[in-house]
């Protein structure tokens, strides 16, 4: 064939195939509906529930059109008396065994057997067969499980072993008594599952289905695609709607970041918070300090009036900004422009400060820019070798984390580097569990052993970097066996690691905070990519330097200009060409000068230095800042506080004026996920009260300073974006709308957008090899505190909680602090498991439980800061970064004892 494609006919419709696809892709691809139960799109067929059979011509029997192969000249019959009658067999056979009492099923109107049962005329069974009658299971948080509702197509099982790869599932027994069920007799609820609920929406009948779907029939609700608002994966999905009430969610099946699947938080933890009793509803004002209902006009005259009253006492810049990436791009911009336009200061940041500004500063310096260069899906299929540096994916990215399982699974080595142990050292190739705040020195290491054994790309140097012969230097100093030293871990796992990414075709380098919260934050960044350059791997797929964002929008509130060195698209504000676009669009003058970062605003007004004013929009740094004690004199020393928020946050608790904002649920707009890929966020339902569009907000303030401004839709602000913005220049809203699949730089409206970074040329023309030299962090232990505090996430809780706080399911699971202590730890301190403990450093202290463990190294300790009965930020440290300003969030010095 010269175009290699297989012809054939189905239903009489002349349809072309690639080769080896089968019979019911090629029909679906046509268009063509063939009836399945067990068929699962990305997974090699099942072929055991046989309701997909077909006729082919001039071949005997029924052939399953999920296996069969396309022929060339193949003519196949769909829906034919005999395939009907073979499913109406199946079906009968299937409904001898089944509850056919559909009024009472959760799944009622929305389950492939009812469908087909109808479809095929099947209402009663012809078999009397002994009827099982099997317990349910309600003891998952999440959802419930009736085996008597079970086909046994397995979908359940092979999605939770093949693409979320837990195993949770088995099947066992035999015959009639066949079912699906857990290992060892245990409750789902005592079992490995974490709840991602994709085993869930594969059931195609009412076995597994998610808690409170009764309150619903599929075909009660809108659906409004939309994007996830936790973490920047950026999984699509559904909001199901009813009744301006979203009732649930559905994973969007062709979205290229997560295919179908969803983790727990987006599935089960996402929603609930937006119909809260608690949200904020209508403005309020402080006075003689208890807050009370204001009007809109009243408080934005205020906050307009307070904020230019403080500028004329201390300045233009003694007023500053937190924005929120949290919110759409549409959002943060408006906001920045309020900061710049309207205050006219470039004291404007987001929590990217406190995050990857590591990455945004050290990557844009050695390489041109502060993004992850390639997609997610390229750097996890087809790749040899993974370096994980400082990362906890299936926690706090599980749709990305799970796509490394797989990749795991199907042979790729994994190197762990993290002080824990995490969900993925199991399998891994090599974990090399380095002390926390030695990244720099492993970088420098793997380095050392790379040069020492010849294994650097030398044209790669060459051609498209500088700055080599300086590192080298450096390097040289890093032997294994001192690095070992510092690190605390074997110089052979250094030099087998450093031997298994150089020599691999593909790795990427994959990396989060663990890199990043230090005060050498920036300096590690800069060295896992002078480990890249060294190799080559970079400006190619299934490599590149990753850093895998955050919030579901904080590579959009840094893309937008809310930060204080640049405007929208990392555009200079101290360039001037850059400035006089923007006075020239905006119609006023500008800052000239570089703003403040959000750490350095708090430590100033903690000191009662130069800042006096704050606009807060959805963050909560009481909660989320490094050294409460700090942030709160921080707070409490302004002269005014403004906080625009979804709820009474312990930060809005201290403002003078709070504002009620829209979550996502509420509001059109874009996030752009940690991939640069543009995601829309729509609206699903309007709440009663006086809340405002956040943009709105803005815009309302900015014309109270002065500057008049009105947006007229949010598509209309991504326009604007797009018109100053010369790597958005070709993105709008129409483009998402239509389908297309955009990560910028998307510089023109007939550009596809660039999924891989730095192919051909650095975006700074050369790489810069960075002269990192490890330095230690800023507190280590000693006599008085012996431990060293690591901080971070877990699955179930995202940040401050503000919305997996508000989800039953969520909180059923966990719902207060603990701290993970090594065994010899503990028996040293006298401490068990489940014990309470008091946490104590030189800024604070507060009580926990303890879960004793393997988990993390001896002399180390690990705490989340998800939950308000024992808060870690109360005893972190707030020194920072010097290039990014950063907090060492990672590592700090505790003393742990036992209560009671
Ligand atoms: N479930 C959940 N998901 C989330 C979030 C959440 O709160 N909950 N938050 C989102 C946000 S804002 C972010 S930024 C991301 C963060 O995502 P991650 O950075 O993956 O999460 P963390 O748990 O903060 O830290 C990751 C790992 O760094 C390790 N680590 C600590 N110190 C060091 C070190 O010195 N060197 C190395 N190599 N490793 C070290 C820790 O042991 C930890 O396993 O998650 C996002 N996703
Ligand atoms: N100890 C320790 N502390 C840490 C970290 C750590 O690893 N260890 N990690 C740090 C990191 S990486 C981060 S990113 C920060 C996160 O810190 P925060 O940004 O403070 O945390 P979030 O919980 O994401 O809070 C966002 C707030 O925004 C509000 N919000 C959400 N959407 C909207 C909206 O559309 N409009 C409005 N008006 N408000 C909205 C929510 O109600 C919530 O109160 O925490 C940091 N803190
Ligand atoms: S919810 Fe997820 S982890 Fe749990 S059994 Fe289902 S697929 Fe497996
Ligand atoms: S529980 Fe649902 S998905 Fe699992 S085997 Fe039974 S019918 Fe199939
Ligand atoms: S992986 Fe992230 S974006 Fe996807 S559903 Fe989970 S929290 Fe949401
Ligand atoms: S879908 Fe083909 S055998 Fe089940
Ligand atoms: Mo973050």
């Amino acid at each position: 064939m010269e175009n290699n494609l297989i012809h054939l006919t189905i239903d009489g419709v002349a349809v072309e195939a690639v080769p080896g696809s089968t019979i019911l892709q090629a029909a679906s691809a046509a268009g063509i509906n063939i009836p399945t139960l067990c068929y699962l799109k990305h997974l090699t067929p099942d072929a055991s529930c046989r309701m997909c059979v077909v006729e082919v011509e001039g071949r005997r029997g029924l052939p399953a059109s999920c296996t069969e192969e396309v022929r060339e000249g193949m003519a196949v019959q769909t829906h034919t008396e005999k395939t009907a009658q073979a499913r109406r067999f199946i079906l009968d056979l299937l409904l001898s065994n089944h509850c056919t009492d559909c009024f009472t099923c959760p799944q009622n109107g929305a389950c492939r057997l009812q469908d087909y049962c109808w479809e095929y005329g099947v209402e009663h069974t012809s078999y009397q067969g002994k009827r099982v009658d099997a317990p349910k299971d309600v003891s998952s948080p999440f959802f419930n499980y009736d085996p008597n509702l079970c086909i046994m197509c397995r979908k359940c099982e092979r999605t939770c072993e093949s693409l979320q790869c837990r195993e949770t599932i088995s099947i066992q027994g035999r015959g009639f008594d066949t079912k699906m069920t857990i290992p060892f007799g245990r409750r789902w609820k005592d079992s490995s599952c974490e709840g991602c609920g994709n085993c869930v929406a594969a059931c195609p009948t009412g076995a597994l289905t998610a808690k409170g779907a009764k309150k619903f029939r599929p075909w009660e609700v809108k659906r409004v695609r939309t994007t996830c608002p936790h973490c920047a994966v950026g999984c699509q999905y559904d909001l199901l709607v009813k009744e301006n009430r979203i009732v649930g969610v559905d994973a969007a099946p062709g979205s290229p970041t997560n295919e179908g699947l969803l983790c727990v938080k987006g599935r089960f933890g996402s929603y609930q918070f937006v119909h809260s009793g608690d949200r904020l509803r209508h403005p309020l004002i402080k006075e003689n300090g208890a807050f009370r209902r204001a009007s809109w006009d009243e408080a934005l005259d205020l906050v307009a009036s307070r904020m230019k009253g403080i500028q004329e006492q201390y300045g233009r810049d003694s007023v500053g900004g937190f924005s929120c990436s949290r919110a759409t791009n549409e959002d943060n911009y408006a906001f920045q422009k309020l900061m710049r336009a309207g205050l006219g200061t470039n004291n404007v940041d987001n929590c990217a400060r406190v995050c990857h500004s590591a990455s945004v500063h050290g990557l844009a310096t050695t390489l041109g820019s502060g993004a992850m260069t390639n997609p997610m899906a390229d750097i996890t299929e087809d790749v040899d070798v993974i370096l994980l540096v400082g990362s906890n994916p299936t926690e706090a990215h599980p749709v990305m984390g799970a796509r490394i399982r797989r990749a795991v699974r199907r042979g790729t080595k994994l190197i762990v580097v993290d002080p824990r142990k995490i969900d993925l050292t199991e399998g891994c190739a090599l974990h090399l569990q380095i002390k926390p705040g030695t990244n720099v020195a492993f970088a420098n290491g793997m380095l050392n052993v790379i040069l020492s054994e010849g294994l650097e790309d030398r044209d790669f140097i060459q051609n498209r970097t500088e700055g080599f012969e300086a590192l080298r230097e450096i390097v040289a100093e890093y032997t294994p066996e001192r690095v070992g030293e510092i690190c605390h871990i074997d110089p052979d796992g250094l030099r087998a690691a450093a031997r298994m990414y150089a020599a691999a075709r593909k790795a990427p380098i994959i990396y989060c905070l663990g890199v990043t919260e230090h005060s050498t934050g920036t300096e590690g960044v800069m060295a896992l990519s002078n480990l890249a350059m060294a190799v080559g791997k970079l400006g190619r797929s299934g490599c590149g330097v990753n850093p895998l964002r955050g919030q579901n929008n904080v590579q959009g509130a840094c893309d937008m200009g809310a930060l204080p060195y640049q405007y929208p698209g990392y555009q200079k504000v101290t360039d001037p060409a850059v400035r006089e676009k923007f006075e020239k669009a905006w119609g006023l003058p500008l800052s000239p000068n570089d703003g403040l970062t959000s750490t350095e605003m708090l430590a100033l007004s903690a000191r009662g230095e130069r800042i006096h004013g704050l606009f807060i929009f959805g963050e909560d740094p009481m909660v989320s800042d490094p050294d409460t004690a700090h942030v709160r004199r921080a707070l409490e020393n302004l002269d005014f506080l403004v906080v625009d928020e979804l709820f009474m946050t312990e930060t809005a608790q201290l403002a003078d004026v709070v504002l009620p904002g829209v979550s996502y649920a509420e509001k059109e707009g874009t996030f752009t996920n940690t991939e640069r890929r543009q995601m829309r966020v729509r609206k699903a339902v309007s709440l009663e009260g006086e809340m405002r569009q956040d943009y709105d907000i803005f815009a309302e303030v900015e014309t109270r300073l002065g500057h008049p401004c009105r947006y007229e839709s949010a598509a209309a602000i991504y326009d604007e974006i797009a018109s100053l913005t010369p790597s958005f220049g070709g993105l709008s809203h129409a483009r998402l709308d239509a389908g297309e699949d955009l990560a910028w730089p998307c510089p023109a409206k007939d550009h596809p957008g660039t999924p891989i970074l730095h192919v051909g040329k650095f975006a700074r023309g050369l790489g810069w090899f960075y002269p990192a030299r490890y330095r230690p962090s800023a507190e280590l232990p000693d006599g008085d505190y012996p431990l060293m505090m690591v901080t971070g996430r877990m699955l179930y809780h995202y940040n401050t909680r503000a919305m997996t706080g508000r989800a039953e399911g969520i909180c059923q699971v966990v719902n207060e602090s603990y701290i993970e202590i090594s065994s010899r730890d503990a028996a040293a301190l006298g401490v068990a498991h489940g014990d309470r403990v008091k946490v104590s450093s030189r800024r604070g202290e507060l009580e926990t439980t303890a879960r004793v463990g393997d988990k993390v190294g001896d002399g180390e300790v690990f705490m989340t800061f998800h939950f308000p009965d024992g808060n870690v930020n109360k005893v972190t440290n707030a020194v920072t970064d010097d290039i990014a300003h950063i907090p060492e969030y990672k590592v700090c010095a505790v003393r742990v004892s036992k209560l009671g």
